[in-house]
Formats: structure tokens, sequence, C-alpha cells
């Protein structure tokens, strides 16, 4: 396809201003082919950016530069109207002066480039709950890994020269290129030009510099989470990190089930878990987002928008994630940053065998035994989830899957015990709201120290985020049937003793946990009222072949009172940030608690 075949005025018009303002050398329309993905992936070969694995079919590995390894939070922005609209938890620059800034940075940067314009589908195109996206790119690596990321297809040009809507995405590496100027394996620009930018009120992304993930994958963290949470909130709906998860019991009744947690605290891996529970099933819908809508039948519709999975390496094993191995092992993926063997094939750390030799992340040699990290520590694999050994049969399903419980967590070694459910709506939300992750001796704030990661939204809330508590009030408000909003639960994997050891196993025993959560959903499962909310009763979760000490128990199921109370003063600071727009409903929250734990 032609630019001159698009009729849609809107479509065309933005792709001639960019093409105008960028001079690459030619414009590519994508139609999201196979013969595309193989071209764009023998490009890359070619330029010395991907290495095809022996050892994984259809597979390929890349180095990017030391520079452009993860997510840039510092240098990512909302520009929204007002500095106010953005809140205190993002970066903002007022519209007018980043497009200046966006315009000099942007000024013939696709020299010696092609420009690829990606027409994409977050969820299945045909979803009522999907949305559609074009991102402009100078990278054939983006390309490649939005092929498996989301639903690349050039029936969208149709759909939106009939009228349908779209989010504009542009992105350049920022490395132009001059007459017979070589390229590099990893082209990028500089920390301070990278800028990954978002315009919430024209659904606008606009980033520059960086060729990593997140930074230039923009149907992700840009699009799914940034924009689609200001999109979520005019339309009345929600736009979640979160993973789902479908959840069979022995009898065979389903319940689907979607969890908030902190990067890093194991989403994938409980979105693929194998539970160490006879009889009960764990499947994938999907491990890092949702969009949710009521559906017809007054029930939460979660579809995950993605098409892939994007997930961190190092870590992953046949222990941790059998299944994420599995999904990559069968090939057509693409691995960034890890260690490559010398057989063909990619190591990370915490995989099941590690080789004697190998080629860093950074091409250097590496030796069985050394300190220094093979792979980096945000090492990815791009895969397609299709290929994922438990994907459930509904992950396509246009109309998404009815969501019984939310899950909401992060790494808590004191006070927060296994798991908690809340009173009703409005605790939930409050639970939601005060999320958060203890900081290590090695983080900047000290041990002990919480990092306030409200619904696990803090990088990714398009605006300000007392609004967007408001927003998950309103939901629940306006829910068609009360009686049928998903039940909200607190969830913590890794509390430890005073011998620093975890108590709880994790992994497949948090089967353990999902089990009670289902049956909490069904009006079964045995509960306590405390002062946080309702606890499995001492022999809910049936523990006893587990070994776990009374003691460690203890630790897991019962509230520890002093704890809460020695927090509170940091849950009522990280609230009192959002001054004015902190929904008076959490402050009763807040005071309720209190009041709860003195009683
Ligand atoms: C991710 C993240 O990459 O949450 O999914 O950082
Ligand atoms: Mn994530």
């Amino acid at each position: 396809m032609q630019l001159t075949d698009i009729k849609s005025p809107a479509l065309k018009s933005w792709i001639q201003q960019w093409s105008d303002l960028c001079t690459p050398d030619q414009v590519v329309i994508c139609d999201g082919s196979k013969a595309e993905y193989d071209a764009c992936c023998n490009l890359l070969v070619k330029a010395g950016t991907f290495i095809k694995l022996d050892k994984k079919p259809n597979s390929y590995a890349c180095r990017t530069d030391v520079s452009d390894v993860a997510r840039v939070e510092e240098r990512t922005f909302i520009c929204s109207e007002t500095k106010d609209a953005a809140g205190p938890t993002n970066n903002w620059c007022a519209p007018a002066e980043m497009r200046v800034t966006l315009n000099g940075l942007f000024k013939g940067c696709m020299a010696g480039r092609t420009m690829f314009v990606i027409p994409f589908s977050m969820g299945p195109v045909e979803s009522p709950i999907a949305k559609f996206g074009f991102e402009i790119t100078d990278s054939p690596y983006v390309v490649a890994n939005m092929h498996i990321m989301t639903r690349v297809n050039d029936s969208i040009i149709a759909k939106v020269d009939a009228g349908a809507e779209f989010v504009k995405c542009v992105h350049s590496v920022g490395y132009p290129l001059a007459a017979n100027q070589p390229d590099v394996p990893w082209p990028c620009a500089p920390i301070d030009k990278k800028h990954i930018t978002h315009f919430p009120e024209t659904r606008e992304i606009i980033s520059f510099g960086s060729g990593y993930g997140g930074n230039a994958l923009l149907g992700k963290k840009c699009f799914a989470l940034r924009i689609a949470s200001v999109q979520a909130r005019d339309e009345g709906w929600l736009a979640e990190h979160m993973l789902i998860l479908k959840l069979t019991s022995p009898q065979g009744e389903v319940k689907f089930v979607a969890a908030a947690f902190p990067s890093a605290c194991g989403k994938t891996n409980l979105a693929m878990m194998e539970p160490n529970l006879p009889g009960w099933k764990v499947e994938t819908i999907g491990d890092d987002i949702a969009w949710m809508k009521f559906g017809p039948d007054g029930r939460l519709h979660a579809i995950n928008p993605e098409n892939g999975f994007f997930g961190v390496a190092p870590g992953t094993s046949m222990k941790s994630n059998p299944n994420a191995m599995r999904t990559v092992n069968q090939g057509n993926s693409i691995f960034s940053n890890c260690a490559l063997t010398l057989d063909g094939d990619v190591y990370w750390e915490g995989m099941d065998q590690t080789p004697e030799n190998c080629v860093d992340w950074q091409r250097r040699p590496w030796k069985k035994g050394s300190t220094a990290k093979a792979a980096h520590p945000n090492a990815r694999f791009t895969a397609p989830a299709a290929q994922c050994p438990v994907i459930a049969k509904e992950w396509e399903d246009p109309a998404g899957v009815p969501i019984s419980a939310f899950l909401f967590g992060g790494r808590r070694a004191n006070v927060v015990p296994l798991v908690n459910e809340a009173q009703d709506w409005e605790h939930g939300v409050f639970l939601g709201a005060t999320m958060a992750s203890e900081m290590t001796a090695a983080a900047i704030g000290g041990a002990g120290q919480l990092r306030f990661d409200p619904f696990a939204m803090l990088p990714f809330c398009g605006y300000h985020m007392g609004d967007y508590f408001a927003h998950w009030l309103t939901v629940g408000a306006n829910a068609p049937d009360p009686s049928k909003l998903p039940k909200i639960f607190y969830v913590n994997w890794f509390r430890k003793n005073e011998a620093g050891k975890f108590v709880w196993p994790g992994f497949g025993d948090n089967a353990r946990v999902l089990k009670w959560i289902f049956e909490r959903c069904s009006g079964k499962g045995q509960a306590v009222a405390t002062a946080i909310g309702n606890l499995p009763a001492p022999d809910a979760l049936g523990l006893a072949d587990l070994g776990i000490t009374a003691a460690d128990q203890q630790l897991l199921l019962t509230v520890d009172k002093d704890g809460w109370l020695a927090v509170l003063p940091q849950i009522k600071a990280h609230l009192e940030q959002f001054g004015s727009r902190l929904p008076k409903a959490l402050a009763k929250q807040l005071a309720a608690l209190e009041a709860r734990l003195k009683a």
C-alpha cells in the first residue's frame, strides 16, 4: 500500500507532515505480513543489530547501546494542557513548549533511513474494547517487535478511512545518517536528547532517541496505559497495569482474576503459574495490561490488549516459570540484552544451566563464576502470546473475560499478611491507592522505607493520580449491578521472619491463595474480619502439608497492629500529596483504618 491509497485526510496528512519534517529516504506502509516481519529481521541481521540463533527457530538476539537498556522515567513527560492535570506523580511540560523541542529534534532525524508506518490494534481487531493506533518509526527493530506485541494489520487503514479513531504514535531512534555514513548496530540518541512524550488531550505519543521496548514499542506502556488511562477516564472504563489469569477448579468451575503488582514482583510468573494443588489449573489471558468495560451481563469484562509477552529474562527458568521457558523455546522470539552461548543460544542469570563460556550482553567474553552479569538485569524476551502452552482459549475473545477478583500487592518483608480481602469496593480502592513495596538497604531512601506505587500505575497513569482514584470510585458507584463487581484482595508473597527468611514458598503454592480467593468469590471460603480487612480463617488455606512453623503461620495470617500503626504516617503522607484531589472517601478510609487499629 502507498500513502496515496489512504483515504482518511486525518491519517494521510499526519503521515505527510511527519515525513516532511523527518525527511526519510522512503515511506513504507506496513501490512503485518510474515514476509514483512522476515524482511525486517533480515535487514537487522545485515545491519549487525540481530544475530540469528542456531538453537531456537526463527529467533534473534540483539544488544542495545549501554545507554538504552530500560524505560527512562525521568525523560518521560505528560504534556497535558495544565500541570495540574498531570498531577504530582508525572513529569509535566507545556504542550506548546514540548512541541517546539520535538520539532527541533525530529527535523531531518530520519535522513538515510526508512520511515515505517505501522497500523496496529490493541486487542482483537473486532473487539468493542480494542483501540487502533498508527506508529511511525524509523526502526525495523520496532516494526519486528510490534508484529509480536500488537496486532499489526493493514485492514485497520480501511477502518480509519471509514471514520474509526486512532492514536497517533511517532518514534525515531534519533540517529540520522548523512550520505555514506555507516550505521551502528544500535542507533539511539544520548540520554539528554531522549524524550518519551504524551499529549493526552490529542491522544498523541511522540518518542525520540530510544529504541528500548517501553520507550519505543509505543502500543505498550505509552498507549495501552498512559493514553488509554485518559481515554478510560473520559469514556468510563479501566486501563490497568494488570495480568489476567483463568483459574479452573477441580470441579471445572472457572473464574478470571486480574492482578496489579509493581514491576519485578512476578506478574508474568503468576499469569503462567503451574499450581501446586491437585486438580487446579491456571491459564493465561495476559501478563501485563488489562482493559476492562462492563458487558451486557453487568460484569466487568477484560481483554489483554497485547499480542505477545515482553518479559524480563533474568530469573526466568524451568523452576520459576516453566511456561515462559516453553513459550520462548518454541522460537519466533526476539531476545534483547541477553548473553549468547557459543553454540548459538541465549543465556541469562537464573537459567537452569549455566554455560562454561558465553558472550555477555556487551559483547565481551564471559566465564561461569564471573561476578559480572552475563545478561543485563533488564534483558527481555519478546514472544508471541499464542505460543504460550497455557494460553487460555478465551484469550482473544472479543467480548473479554468476566473478572471475579482483583489482586493488588507488592514486596513487603514486614507488616502485610499473605492475603487480605477488602470489605467492599471503596475499601478495595483504598488498598490499591496505598499499594507499596519496601525498598532494600541499597535503594534511595533506605531500608524499611516504602515506595508507594498506587495500583502499580505510578509510572503509567497519564493524568492526576488523585483523579485516577476518583475514577476507580466512580466505576464502582456506576456499576450496573454492584453485586457483580469484582472482589478486591491484597496479597504479599514476600513476608520474612526474624531470621530474614521468606516464610511463604510462593510460585506454585500461590495457588492455595488463589483457591481461597476463588472460594470467597463463590460466597464460600472461611474468613475472619480484622482491622485491615478479611483474612483467611485459621484452617481455610489448608497449609498443614507445607511445613510452615506456627510462628511463621502467625506472620502470614494475623494482623500486626503495631506494625500497621507504625506505617500509618507514611500512608498518610503518601495520600496527602494529592491534596484537594484526594477523594474524600479515601481520607475517610484512612481514618477508619486508624480507628480500627486503635480500637
Ligand atoms: C514492564 C514494566 O516492562 O512494568 O512491564 O516495567
Ligand atoms: Mn509492566
